[in-house]
């Protein structure tokens, strides 16, 4: 969550008319219980693959879950009724594909003025280990920070229906505290001693705390990892899980740490250290951090609950940065002119042994091929050349592109480079990024090029390395996703990857590509697909999402 201050201060600007009970239906007049909130999700700026809410202000993604029917719960931190931070609530989406969303009825709301339901996760109880789920395998408790002026405490509630509604438990807080910077609670099920483990930050501490509990209700305070890694001025959203290693029967433990303010680029990140736990204490196999993105706008990463050890997790991060959220331009003064903030598509994660650098996170755009929607482009024996498309008929302008370039193992000398642009036929805005294999194997990103939002901190030009695999078979393969405000680069499933938010003032519509330089043993392959258009799907005539509007 935001810094405390922050929100508060935006937070008491709106005047709020409660009821307190234990159920969590108190609502503004303006907020509506029990049905989504339509939003428009027409707009040159609303991406068509990526979670974006329907109007308001959204941060953290918060509680994810794959539940057991195969669906995927997103919930996050949300203003219902302004465009920019605060007034906290949980919103909630659902999904099959974490591409297509449905919009869901506000999850969890406040119980008055002067709260706000803060960032945190949800674990299914399937074992009724709290008791709240008499006959039922499927109860679904949410932990999360209780922000009010002067303290920061941790919350339960619980749903029988599935994680639609909730409850507050009665004996709130879980963890007490007498400080107001001790926040987003992140549970997992460890199964050797059968207790629940908590991750939790003291932000100005720079500690995370571990708590374990056997019934989510009493929670012990275990051990505390402290001042690792890069601390900017605050730890946020720690997320701690089990990952499997690429090619081996092994898993590790990752512990994910954001960090804001005082991000390497300015404004948010994030980092994970890779090491052991034994129940109570994690242990990092050596000192080193990695920052997950090259950009700026990769933010409170969480990974979903319920997935096995020994397949791919899944995170969605926030795909923004504090330092220019509140006023980018995909959003006017009025409630239901635009919204802000997206989430990053889902991202796939396993780790590989990566040469000289060690374990690495991977971090590939999760089964993307689900959402295609037509081939515009595919070329196997692209050596050096280009391929110019116009993609101003495709409905979600959205595009995902691939490149391999191989054979490079046999080249004596590696050479050539890989770029792309974003163009829009109308203003000729654009956003480009490209490969270089030689001398520096650097990704770069350059979105300065597009005029809607000036802003000191909206910093134009982005890269990253990644290595050259002498031992491997000679490739680089990279691959993107455009969604008309958001762009993700990920070079070899991951190994480096680059998140970032763009605003032109008309549509991009035209894709270039090309390559140059390569020598004659290597080739590039290329492929250019559309992507549907998964919101304007569900639109009504005038662009209206409505959401599941079934709900009592
Ligand atoms: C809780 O408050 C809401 C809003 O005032 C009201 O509709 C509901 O009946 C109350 N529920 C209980 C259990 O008191
Ligand atoms: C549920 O109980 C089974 C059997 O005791 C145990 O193996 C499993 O770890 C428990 N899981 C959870 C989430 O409580
Ligand atoms: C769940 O827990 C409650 C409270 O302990 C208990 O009454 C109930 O019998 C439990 N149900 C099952 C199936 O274990
Ligand atoms: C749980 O199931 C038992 C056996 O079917 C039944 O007697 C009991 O009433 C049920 N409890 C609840 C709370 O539904
Ligand atoms: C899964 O589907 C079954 C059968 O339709 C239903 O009873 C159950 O409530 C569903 N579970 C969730 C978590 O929605
Ligand atoms: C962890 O750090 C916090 C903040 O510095 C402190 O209050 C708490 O006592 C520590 N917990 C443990 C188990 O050391
Ligand atoms: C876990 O590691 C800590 C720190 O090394 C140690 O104090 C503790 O005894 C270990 N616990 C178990 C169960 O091995
Ligand atoms: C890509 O852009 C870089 C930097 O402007 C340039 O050096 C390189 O030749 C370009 N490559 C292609 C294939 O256009
Ligand atoms: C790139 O390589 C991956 C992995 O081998 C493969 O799945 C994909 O189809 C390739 N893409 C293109 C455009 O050749
Ligand atoms: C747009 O559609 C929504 C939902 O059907 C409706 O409530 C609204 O009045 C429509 N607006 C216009 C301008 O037609
Ligand atoms: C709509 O919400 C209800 C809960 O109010 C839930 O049971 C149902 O599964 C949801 N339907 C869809 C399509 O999301
Ligand atoms: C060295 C080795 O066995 N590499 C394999 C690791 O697993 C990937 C698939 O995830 C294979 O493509 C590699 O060949």
């Amino acid at each position: 969550m935001v810094h405390y201050s922050l929100t508060t201060a935006l937070c008491c600007l709106v005047t709020l008319v409660y009821s307190q009970n234990a159920t969590s239906t108190y609502s503004q007049p303006d907020v509506p219980t029990g049905v989504p909130l339509p939003g428009n999700y027409e707009g040159s700026l609303r991406p068509q693959v990526h979670f974006s809410p329907p109007v308001g202000f959204m941060n953290d993604p918060n509680g994810m879950f794959l539940d057991e029917n195969g669906t995927y719960h997103l919930y996050y931190q949300y203003n219902p009724s302004e465009n920019v931070a605060g007034n906290q609530h949980w919103g909630h989406a659902t999904s099959q594909d974490l591409y297509t969303w449905t919009n869901q009825q506000i999850a969890l709301f406040p119980g008055g003025p002067d709260e706000g339901i803060f960032s945190g996760s949800i674990v299914v109880d399937s074992n009724n280990t709290s008791g709240f789920f008499p006959n039922q395998t499927n109860g679904v408790v949410a932990l999360y920070t209780l922000n009010t002026p002067d303290r920061q405490v941790q919350d339960l509630a619980y749903s029988v229906d599935g994680g639609y509604t909730f409850t507050k438990y009665d004996n709130n807080p879980i963890i007490g505290s007498n400080t107001n910077q001790f926040r987003d609670p992140k549970v997992i099920w460890y199964e050797p001693t059968q207790l629940w483990v908590m991750v939790v930050a003291y932000p100005v501490d720079f500690e995370v705390g571990f708590f374990t509990s056997p019934d989510l209700r009493e929670w012990t305070a275990v051990s505390n990892f402290t001042r690792f890694g890069v601390t900017g001025w605050q730890y946020e959203c720690p997320n701690f899980v089990e990952v499997r290693v690429e090619n081996s029967t092994e898993t590790r433990w990752v512990m994910l740490v954001s960090i804001n303010p005082g991000a390497p680029l300015g404004g948010s990140t994030s980092w994970y250290t890779i090491g052991s736990f034994n129940g109570t204490h994690f242990e990092p196999d050596d000192s080193t951090i990695q920052l997950t993105d090259i950009a700026k706008d990769n933010y409170a990463g969480q990974f979903f609950y319920g997935l096995g050890a020994d397949q791919d997790q899944i995170t969605l991060a926030w795909a923004s940065n504090w330092q220019y959220t509140n006023v980018v331009p995909t959003a006017g003064n009025e409630i239901g002119d635009g919204f802000r903030s997206a989430m990053t598509v889902p991202r796939g994660h396993f780790l590989r042994d990566v040469p000289r650098k060690g374990l690495t996170l991977l971090n590939y755009p999760w089964n993307i091929h689900s959402i295609v929607d037509t081939e515009l482009a595919l070329n196997n024996s692209f050596q050096n050349g280009s391929v110019v498309l116009d993609y101003s008929d495709v409905e979600s302008r959205a595009i995902y592109f691939e490149a391999n370039i191989t054979g490079l193992a046999s080249s004596d000398i590696l050479a050539g480079t890989l770029n792309f642009t974003f163009t829009s036929s109308v203003s000729g805005e654009f956003v480009r990024g490209g490969f270089s294999i030689a001398p520096d194997n650097n990704l770069w990103l350059d979105r300065g090029n597009t005029n809607g939002f000036d802003n000191p901190y909206f910093s134009d030009k982005f890269s990253g390395t990644a290595l050259y695999n002498e031992d491997g078979d000679g490739e680089f393969r990279i691959s993107g996703i455009v969604d008309r405000s958001i762009i993700e680069l990920f070079v070899n499933e991951g190994e480096v990857s680059g998140t970032s938010v763009f605003f032109p003032t008309e549509p991009l519509d035209i894709m270039s590509l090309s390559v140059k330089g390569l020598n004659e043993a290597a080739s590039a392959s290329v492929g250019v697909w559309a992507l549907k258009a998964a919101w304007l799907d569900q639109a009504n005539a005038n662009g209206t999402v409505l959401g599941n509007v079934t709900a009592v």
